[in-house]
């Protein structure tokens, strides 16, 4: 069966290069009025209608309410991992929202250190049980996921899950080169599920009558700059040098919660794919229309009307990643990770380029898409490794090469 360009047999995903067809972006540097941008000043208004139109038509608008936040200190020690850390462990609880489970935030923050410290903060997939083999971080108790292995059962961590994730969190290595490193469950903030909002912030902040309420990835978003909010008032870390990182649907969010809070003074989005650094209109992989439907949680409603005519959406992924700008920014890819395109996350670091310049900065600084294992670029960087979906020591490697150069 021969199709015509842009069409397949299922319309929800693509693994036909040739298939891709031919599309419009738009430029990050032309208003929703038509008037170019050619200045800073004139970009910070711009940066605030792109927050905008991605708030209305694709993550839901982050309410701006100001939560008032209790942080508790549940456990410290300063002799973790054979003392190279000190180990915090801190619930973020929701003063006027009692019913709201709290944030667990665990932070590992490197003894040697004679000043405060830049720090990592991502969010995490299985619960924080699940990133260091250490075996006194307690369990979970948060719905979870039926994920990989036995790292669930009907939706509760089993002991098993212990140090599942670890290989994706070198903490040791991290720490050794100067770093904290900042996590908490995503499921904190709202278990990933359709029913999940009715248990976290969601369930108190929004509207859910809106097409514009904000779906799950704004959730965690927000999630990350409340755990920002703590880590600011801990003095042996940097409060100004807080890189947002993640992999997957939590890269999706990190990204969200760099483009919304300047405070992050970095961006890492590892295979964040579709509604992530993946360009939209670029028909490869997963597209739109399938992640609407496999997630009908993670967006809000309006991006839905979306999924057949991804051309009329406002915007593209590009422009968020270009709201990080002038800041640094990372995105990468996995050669056997089809489903996130890599190809559309490369041209989404690449089209960034104009609103970096402005800043007088130096974005990829190329449009040539790199060889396997060839990091590329300046302020932006983008890597392809080999390999899966997946956070690996190469990828560990370069954020770390990337955050020496841009973030000390
Ligand atoms: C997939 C989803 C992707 C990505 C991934 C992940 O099922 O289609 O967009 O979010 O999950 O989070 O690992």
């Amino acid at each position: 069966v021969s199709m015509a360009s842009g069409q397949q047999a299922d319309p929800a995903y693509n693994y036909d290069e040739a298939s891709v067809g031919a599309y419009t972006l738009p430029d990050p540097l032309l208003t929703s009025k038509g008037k170019r941008v050619t200045n800073v000043a004139d970009w910070e208004r711009r940066r605030a209608e792109l927050i905008q139109l991605f708030a209305e038509n694709v993550y839901g608008k982050t309410p701006q309410q100001n939560v008032k936040l209790r942080f508790q200190t549940v456990q410290t020690t300063d002799n973790a991992l054979n003392g190279l850390a000190i180990r915090k462990q801190v619930s973020i609880f929701f003063v006027d929202y009692p019913q709201l489970p709290p944030i667990d935030v665990l932070v590992y923050i490197p003894k040697a250190a004679n000043k405060p410290v830049p720090v990592f903060l991502g969010l995490n997939f299985c619960g924080n049980h699940c990133v260091t083999t250490e075996a006194d971080i307690p369990l979970s108790t948060r719905w979870m996921g039926d994920g990989p292995g036995d790292v669930s059962q009907n939706n509760k961590a089993t002991q098993k899950a212990r140090g599942m994730q670890a290989r994706r969190w070198p903490i040791e290595t991290i720490l050794k080169r100067g770093y904290a490193v900042a996590t908490a469950y995503y499921g904190d903030i709202e278990p990933d599920h359709p029913q999940g909002w009715r248990s976290g912030i969601r369930s108190v902040l929004g509207d859910t009558s809106r097409a514009d309420n904000w779906g799950a990835i704004g959730a965690w978003a927000w999630g990350m700059s409340r755990i920002a909010d703590y880590l600011a008032t801990e003095p042996a870390l940097d409060a100004q040098r807080i890189n947002s990182i993640g992999h997957s649907r939590i890269g999706k969010a990190a990204i969200w919660a760099g483009a919304q809070d300047k405070r992050f003074v970095a961006v890492i989005a590892n295979e964040a794919g579709e509604g992530g650094s993946a360009l939209a209109r670029r028909w490869y992989g997963e597209t739109v229309e399938r992640i609407n439907t496999s997630f009908p949680h993670w967006f809000c409603d309006r991006y839905k009307t979306f999924s057949k005519r991804v051309a009329d959406l406002p915007v593209d992924q590009h422009e968020l990643l270009a709201l990080v700008a002038p800041r640094p920014l990372y995105v990468a890819s996995a050669e056997e990770d089809q489903w996130s395109d890599p190809k559309g996350e490369f041209l989404g670091a690449a089209q960034t380029e104009p609103v970096y310049r402005l800043y007088g900065k130096i974005g990829l600084g190329t449009t040539t898409f790199p060889a396997v294992n060839q990091p590329v670029g300046h302020t932006v960087r983008y890597h392809m490794r080999s390999g899966k979906h997946d956070v690996t020591d190469y990828d560990w490697a370069q954020y770390l090469r990337f955050a020496d150069a841009l973030v000390r």
